[in-house]
């Protein structure tokens, strides 16, 4: 029964999207659901459907950290039994306006169980991170007005939160979770139109304000995820080795969706670790070792230090480890944030693989790639994805910039006179594009000029048929192991308690965290120790983004307006 509706939802049952901005490729995955693109064949709208795949249902999905592996079948099962659960307690929205559930899991089968069941039942998923305090996961609910759905594990955490922003909150023990039919999976695959629905809200740091929820819709999400399947030729040979947070795009869209969307593996780490990490990397299963690594440029500097610490000292494990690599690994991944040639060239000479470096943002997906085949070159970017629209610009404001270049993935269009150097803002377009900062059409306008391109605050340089990005535009931007952090967001937590009374958050560089965060304070009475001052920050701030160095003054420096000059104020820390 099973495989006779889904031979039909292979068949092409869903509809053919009809709004604009779906772009020719999507429509080919409509029109020809046999084989979409040349690599992976299987990605269709909604992302779930090849869960229930007829010929993926025996592969095993996802490997938990303890090494538990789960096919699709059972994966297949345990959502739809979640979805019915859902349901039951009154998330149902297919048809209507989609609602909210945020969830907290671990990071074992219960994760992908929440994420399907979700959309299952044709609600937002809102991923959260259990590393948050709780003033922070009490934004995330309030402003999306989301149900919340945990592992019971967090049964304790977040029953207060649930409490204090009367939240409907749902603890499912993923143990005794019964299975549900299948056929309920395929039906709602197959009969439902996910085009142009909300499918995730992503919370980001912008330069002002809160975090914003990043609304990508079911089509920016298998746009973004055929993207990258095919640049990077992902399928169902592939295992992913999983090492990064759940709650940002990288970990989720990347590394978990996207292997999951075209029947391939993920094996989850509990988090990262080096020394396992590289046991994984050096398993001898030859059936179940990973071949794809994705990580952000921390991951590849802390890999190379475990390499000096255990292995660099012995020629014989140094020459197995880059065989190793080079015969079962097919591809290594950097992103996130910029990576240091040194870096890339260190873990060449280790592995044999040079990494495959890549740009791209929340709202965006993913920009700009080095090839997969064809040369790497290092400190670029590479060229746009199939479907992106890029623009380099000299912008003055929204509706006033100048065009210095514009590519996609066929070409890019000069138009600065010859010898003077493309060097602008980059402006993006293109159906991965995000659809709405959620219940924030003002900040969504912002960010967008008035013909429609996406503003990403990143200044690139195009040179050598190539895109390199040269750094953000604001200063209050941050990015430390990846993480994208807003000073501003992190000074106005701090500037909650009574014991400070001034505060610059600011970016060092650091060549382990690519910045690390750092603040210059002014108290009000006793200075508190660097031990005192993160117990207290980390009731407000996430742990990623405490300052990890102090310094302290009477007041901050300021100059006629009023204003702290950062970039003036973070050499204190050189002395
Ligand atoms: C942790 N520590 C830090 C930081 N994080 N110190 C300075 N800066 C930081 N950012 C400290 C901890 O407090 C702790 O100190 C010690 O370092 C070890 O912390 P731990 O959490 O164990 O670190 P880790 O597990 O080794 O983490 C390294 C990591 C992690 C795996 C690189 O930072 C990470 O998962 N980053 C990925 C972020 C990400 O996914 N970004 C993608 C965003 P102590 O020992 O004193 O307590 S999406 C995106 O950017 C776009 C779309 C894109 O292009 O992908
Ligand atoms: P996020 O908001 O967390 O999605 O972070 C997106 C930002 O990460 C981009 O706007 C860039 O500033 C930065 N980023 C991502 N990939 C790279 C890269 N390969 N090189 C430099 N910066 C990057």
């Amino acid at each position: 029964m099973v495989t006779m509706l889904l031979g039909s939802l292979c068949r092409g049952g869903l509809r053919r999207p009809v709004e604009a901005g779906c772009n020719r490729r999507a429509l080919l995955l409509f029109t020809n659901t046999t084989r979409a693109r040349s690599t992976t064949g299987t990605i269709r709208l909604p992302l779930f459907a090849p869960v229930f795949e007829p010929r993926f249902q025996e592969k095993v999905a996802f490997t938990d950290h303890q090494g538990h592996h789960f096919t699709f079948a059972q994966l297949g099962r345990k959502a739809a039994g979640l979805a019915a659960e859902l349901e039951a307690k009154g998330v149902k929205c297919r048809g209507g306006d989609e609602q909210r559930v945020a969830f907290m899991c671990e990071r074992d089968l219960s994760f992908p169980t929440t994420l399907i069941s979700t959309w299952m039942t044709g609600s937002i998923a809102i991923p959260l991170s259990s590393s948050h305090p709780d003033t922070m996961l009490e934004y995330f609910l309030k402003s999306t007005g989301s149900k919340l759905v945990c592992s019971e594990i967090y049964k304790d955490k977040l029953n207060g939160v649930a409490k204090s922003t009367g939240t409907e909150l749902l603890v499912v023990n993923f143990d005794k979770l019964k299975d549900g039919d299948v056929s309920f999976g395929v039906k709602v695959a197959k009969e439902y139109n996910y085009e142009g629905k909300g499918g995730l809200i992503l919370f980001t740091s912008g330069t002002t304000g809160q975090p914003k929820g990043v609304l990508l819709t079911h089509s920016n999400l298998l746009d973004q995820v055929t993207n990258i399947c095919d640049a990077w030729e992902i399928t169902e040979k592939d295992t992913m080795l999983h090492v990064l947070p759940l709650h940002h795009t990288h970990g989720l869209i990347h590394a978990l969706i996207s292997p999951l969307a075209v029947g391939a593996r993920s094996h989850m780490l509990q988090k990262f670790d080096p020394a396992k990490a590289w046991a994984e990397l050096l398993s001898t299963d030859n059936e179940l070792r990973p071949n794809v690594l994705m990580g952000v440029p921390t991951v590849y500097i802390k890999l190379i230090e475990e390499f000096d610490k255990s292995f660099a000292k012995s020629p014989t494990k140094v020459a197995f480890i880059k065989e190793t690599l080079k015969q079962k690994m097919r591809l290594i991944l950097s992103g996130s944030a910029s990576l240091p040639v040194p870096v890339l060239e260190r873990f060449e000479q280790i592995s044999g693989h040079r990494l495959l470096e890549r740009y791209g943002m929340t709202e965006i997906g993913m920009a700009l790639t080095n090839p997969l085949h064809g040369e790497r070159k290092p400190g670029f970017v590479g060229k746009p994805f199939e479907t992106v629209k890029l623009r380099v610009v000299d912008m003055t404001s929204r509706d006033n910039y100048k065009l210095l270049a514009e590519s996609d993935s066929h070409g890019t269009r000069i138009l600065v006179d010859k010898g003077e150097k493309v060097i602008g803002d980059l402006l993006v377009k293109g159906p991965s594009v995000f659809k709405e900062y959620w219940g924030n059409p003002e900040a969504t306008k912002k960010e967008f000029t008035n013909d429609g391109w996406f503003i990403t605050g990143d200044t690139v340089e195009f040179t050598e048929g190539a895109y390199k990005i040269l750094g953000r535009k604001s200063v209050d931007i941050i990015k430390s192991g990846g993480y994208k952090l807003s000073a501003l967001e992190i000074e106005t937590q701090l500037l909650s308690f009574p014991e400070i009374k001034e505060v610059a958050v600011m970016g060092l560089p650091d060549p382990t965290w690519g910045q690390r965060v750092v603040a210059v304070l002014a108290w009000n009475g006793k200075e508190l120790s660097l031990a005192e001052f993160k117990e207290l920050a980390k009731t407000r701030v996430a742990p990623y983004a405490i300052p990890t160095l102090l310094k302290s003054l009477p007041e901050l420096p300021r100059n006629h307006l009023g204003k702290v000059n950062k970039k003036e104020l973070v050499k204190i820390f050189a002395t």
